[in-house]
């Protein structure tokens, strides 16, 4: 029998929409759905989604530790006997330190509601996700700037005349509707500058390219600024109506000229005032991209905020072509899906974390891992003691994994919910495992934006081996543990439960797999624009970071130079592979099987480095990584770069073995090294030394 089934890729989190052609059980094509903003068009992720079902080296039923944590010693067991376990455990710790010593950590997204359910259920305040290792800091610069968090705008770049794009890598760190708006806007005429450390394959399609000296963005932002107000090339209007604290910001930028920015940032100074000209004139259609993966310096929040500054002075916060306003089903006069999580009231306990109370400033939402690792590690406010790890490896995602495994044998218990093994599973006391999302379905997801919309991811096929849905999982653990309001029998349950009173039924899904809320794609005014701070304005001087001692307009601190023979360590992603969890993907580890050691070319050949040579990568902590390096003129000459995810494998995991530089294992101390303004861990402020095998 020959099926279609729309349901939502899982190979990375942009979970773009797809469409599965299925013939008597078995997956013949995946493509992006064509009736989406996708086009039809996956990337090569995507595409390699059957080689995950194909993976015989992932946990295939559920496994109870014997042996010393990490020893890979397990007992298979069913799933009654992992849940009951589970519940049990979890009961143990509560009964001797209450419900408020279990942390949560996951990978946050549009299905987390269920997580944050149980999570609330069980009465622990402790929710976190991945985010202090990835786009804290972007959150925490709009929250200071807006009142509203990054998502509170979407990036309308189909629209758009000039976009810009800094420590991001649109067309390798992929969201397929993204790269689709992007060509679709570049064919129109659309500007894109592209400020990076190296020349990437968005650099390549760049009508301007500055390759600025690492960790100096916030620099070559302020003399942005500058330029801006000194050649008032803002838009008035906008400004008059909705900035707050406009001369705080004039007299604060006066010393950042574009020559300073220059000796900073290696930028001419003509080259910059050219590009603000260019930028200025495109105005309100710009999007100058806050970041994504942000998690880099110990001042990547002022990068950030410095970015929506900018944006707001151009006009183009809420504007068509700009950072839309993100419009919601409340905004096409629709009711929302129900939450989940909302059945149960928030606990009152502070968070071990210390966000809301020691850091009133920061979001208290999905919290700050790294500081729940330090409440684990002092017991300070009180003991954390059991943790449920669920699609999240933070011994690969935090830095320093020797540091980290220290302070989680601090725990009475770990559980991983995985779909493949990482080195947290590999780690964990029990590992319950995912079916992968094409066997999978999730609860039902709101996208918001120009055309909001409601989208479920259906299962495609079923499991292979004895594993299970997210929802199986988390309603099986909450049937365990006595929480009725949780125990779901079925997925349709809790689909129905949410849409309860929102006119929208399951059938409704069968079409496209979304229900548009909208026909046509709905702009703001941008003459009634309410931003959500006090003031209802853009406000420059975020009191609440103030109150904390925490400067809204900080002082540029200059930029060290590494020392001789030494690197600043950058890191991010390539177009084949997610994170870490992909190399031992049989499609994707062909196409791309180590990362490289991309290092200048000139600095390589006074080093005797040729392309293509085996080096040793050295943070001085007794891991020293062997790679090849790619010797090109397009990276500055103080950093080497390589891509995050390598050198990870578990003992299953046969593909992944020995395959390049694990990035995270260079950064030593890393879980200390974080942004105080913004909250996440500053990835990049690490050095290695390079040496010729
Ligand atoms: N293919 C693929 N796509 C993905 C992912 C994936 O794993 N694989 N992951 C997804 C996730 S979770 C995220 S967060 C996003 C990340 O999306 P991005 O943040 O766009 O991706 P990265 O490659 O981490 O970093 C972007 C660029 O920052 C540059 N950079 C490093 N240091 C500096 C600096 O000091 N200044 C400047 N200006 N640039 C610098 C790097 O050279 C890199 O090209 O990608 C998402 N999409
Ligand atoms: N050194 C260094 N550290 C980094 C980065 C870097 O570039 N360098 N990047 C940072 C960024 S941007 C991010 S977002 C984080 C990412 O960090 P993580 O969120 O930990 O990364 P992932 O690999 O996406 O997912 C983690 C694990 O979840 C499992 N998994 C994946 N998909 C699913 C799923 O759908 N369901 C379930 N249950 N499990 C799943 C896989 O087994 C995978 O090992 O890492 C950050 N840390
Ligand atoms: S970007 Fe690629 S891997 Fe990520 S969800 Fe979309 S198609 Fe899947
Ligand atoms: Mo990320």
């Amino acid at each position: 029998m020959k099926e279609k089934k729309y349901s939502i890729c899982g190979m990375c989190t942009s979970r773009c929409p797809i469409e599965v052609d299925v013939e008597d059980g078995e997956i013949k094509f995946i493509q992006g759905n064509r009736q989406s903003g996708v086009r039809g068009g996956l990337c090569a992720r995507g595409a390699a989604g059957t080689a995950l079902i194909e993976d015989a080296e992932r946990p295939q039923y559920p496994l109870i530790r014997e042996g010393a944590r990490g020893e890979g010693k397990w007992r298979k067991v069913s799933w009654e006997e992992a849940f009951a376990y589970v519940a049990e455990r979890l009961k143990e710790v509560i009964d001797k330190y209450g419900t408020k010593s279990v942390l949560w950590s996951d990978r946050g997204g549009p299905f987390a509601d269920l997580h944050k359910a149980f999570v609330r259920a069980i009465g622990s305040p402790n929710y976190c996700n991945h985010d202090a290792s990835c786009a804290r800091n972007v959150q925490h610069a709009a929250l200071s700037l807006f009142g509203f968090g990054r998502k509170g705008v979407v990036y309308d770049f189909k629209n758009a005349k000039h976009v810009v794009l800094q420590t991001r890598n649109l067309f390798e760190a992929i969201n397929v509707s993204e790269c689709v708006g992007m060509m679709d806007a570049l064919e129109k005429g659309c500007k894109l500058t592209v400020i990076d450390v190296r020349a990437t394959i968005t650099a390549g399609k760049a009508d301007t390219f500055f390759m600025i000296r690492p960790g100096t963005d916030y620099a070559f932002n302020l003399a942005v600024i500058n330029e801006i107000l000194r050649k008032k090339l803002y838009d008035s209007h906008y400004v008059n109506k909705y900035f707050e604290g406009l001369s705080e910001l004039r007299s604060f930028v006066e010393p950042y000229t574009p020559e300073w920015a220059e000796e900073e940032t290696g930028i001419p100074a003509k080259a910059l005032r050219n590009f603000v000209q260019e930028l200025a004139a495109a105005s309100p259609s710009v999007i100058w991209h806050p970041g994504w993966n942000n998690a880099r310096y110990t001042d990547s929040f002022y990068v950030s905020r410095t970015i929506y500054i900018i944006n707001a002075l151009l006009g183009s916060i809420g504007a068509k072509g700009g950072l839309a306003w993100a419009m919601t089903p409340k905004d096409c006069g629709k009711q929302g899906l129900n939450s989940l999580a909302a059945q149960f009231p928030k606990p009152e306990e502070k968070r071990a974390d210390g966000v809301g109370w020691k850091y009133k400033y920061f979001d208290a939402g999905p919290g700050l891992l790294h500081l729940a690792f330090k409440a684990i590690e002092t017991e300070d406010p009180y003991p954390l003691k059991a943790y449920i790890c669920y699609r999240h490896d933070p011994l690969m995602a935090f830095p320093d994994p020797n540091q980290l495994k220290k302070i989680l044998d601090k725990l009475d218990f770990l559980v991983s919910v995985t779909f493949s093994w990482s080195e947290t599973a590999w780690y964990a006391d029990v590992v319950l495992p995912l079916s992968p999302y094409l066997e999978r379905e999730s609860i039902i997801a709101t996208k918001k934006g120009p055309k909001p919309h409601f989208i479920v991811r259906q299962r495609c096929v079923e499991p292979r081996f004895d594993t299970k849905a997210d929802w199986e999982i988390i309603c099986g653990l909450a049937k365990a543990m006595g929480i009725e309001k949780l125990s779901f029998d079925s997925i349709e349950d809790i689909w129905n439960f949410q849409l309860n009173g929102t006119g929208v039924k399951i059938e409704d899904f069968n079409k496209n797999g979304m229900v548009m809320l909208t026909d046509t794609p709905l702009y703001i005014d941008r003459e009634n624009l309410k931003f959500k701070t006090q003031s209802g304005k853009i406000e420059i001087i975020a009191p609440k970071w103030e109150e904390a001692g925490v400067p809204s307009l900080k002082p540029y601190e200059p930029k060290p130079h590494p020392e001789e023979g030494s690197f600043r360590l950058t890191v991010g992603r390539c177009a084949i592979h997610t994170q870490g969890h992909t190399i031992n993907n049989a499609l994707l580890v062909e196409q791309m099987p180590e990362n490289v050691l991309w290092i200048n070319r000139d600095v390589a050949k006074s080093m005797g480095i040729e392309d293509g040579d085996i080096v040793e990568v050295d943070a001085n902590n007794g891991y020293k990584g062997k790679m090849r390096a790619f010797v090109t003129p397009f990276i500055h000459p103080e950093a080497v770069f390589m891509v995050h995810g390598f050198d990870s494998a578990t003992p299953p995991e046969t593909k992944a073995r020995n395959r390049g530089v694990a990035d995270h294992k260079l950064m030593i101390g890393g879980l200390d090294v974080w942004d105080k303004a913004g909250g996440a861990v500053a990835l990049q402020e690490h050095f290695v030394k390079i040496k010729k095998i």
